[in-house]
């Protein structure tokens, strides 16, 4: 019994590990922070041919890292909210990372990195994903709705922690 169960977890996770996932769960509020998409496999069995991360609106400071093979296209964007960061206020950020070449076939796993900082508040961010495939394309845009409903494209997601609760717990 025990065993049936723990394989059903490990299938979990592997399946989840397929998708375009986030590497880290969990980033520490008001810091600049690492954040590696992973992309598990192509569209329907189509190479990948483009990476598009949609930044949220509350995380700023973003700057992508340099890949062999892929070509990077940032898009800029007016804040709603002004913020302030080095003693200078802020208005507009990257909202948009585009990683195009490879293509990356589907029977390879990539990984595609950006440092961003994150947000004052901790709680949970959903960054939307776009990958263009040479066939096809996919939204990695849903967001979590009721317990236990599966989703097929869930948007990549991070748990924001606040600053000092990272430190210590109570
Ligand atoms: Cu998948």
């Amino acid at each position: 019994m025990k065993k049936t169960m723990m394989l059903a977890a490990f299938l979990a996770a592997s399946q989840a590990q397929a998708h375009v996932t986030l590497e880290q769960a969990t980033g520490v509020a008001d810091t600049y922070q690492k954040l590696t998409f992973r992309v598990g496999h192509g569209c329907d069995g189509s190479p990948t041919k483009s990476i598009t991360v949609l930044l949220p609106e509350s995380v700023i400071g973003t700057k992508p890292m340099q890949k062999a093979g892929w070509k990077i296209k940032t898009v800029e964007g007016k804040l709603s909210v002004p913020v302030e960061a080095h003693g200078r206020k802020i208005t507009t950020a990257v909202r948009e990372v585009t990683w195009t070449g490879g293509p990356l076939a589907d029977e390879f796993f990539d990984e595609f990195t950006v440092q961003s900082k994150l947000p004052a508040e901790a709680g949970k961010l959903y960054f939307r994903v776009v990958q263009e495939c040479v066939k096809g394309s996919m939204a990695w845009d849903e967001m979590p709705g009721e317990a236990g409903v599966k989703l097929k494209a869930p948007a990549p997601a991070l748990d924001v922690l606040p600053a000092d609760g990272a430190a210590h717990q109570h």
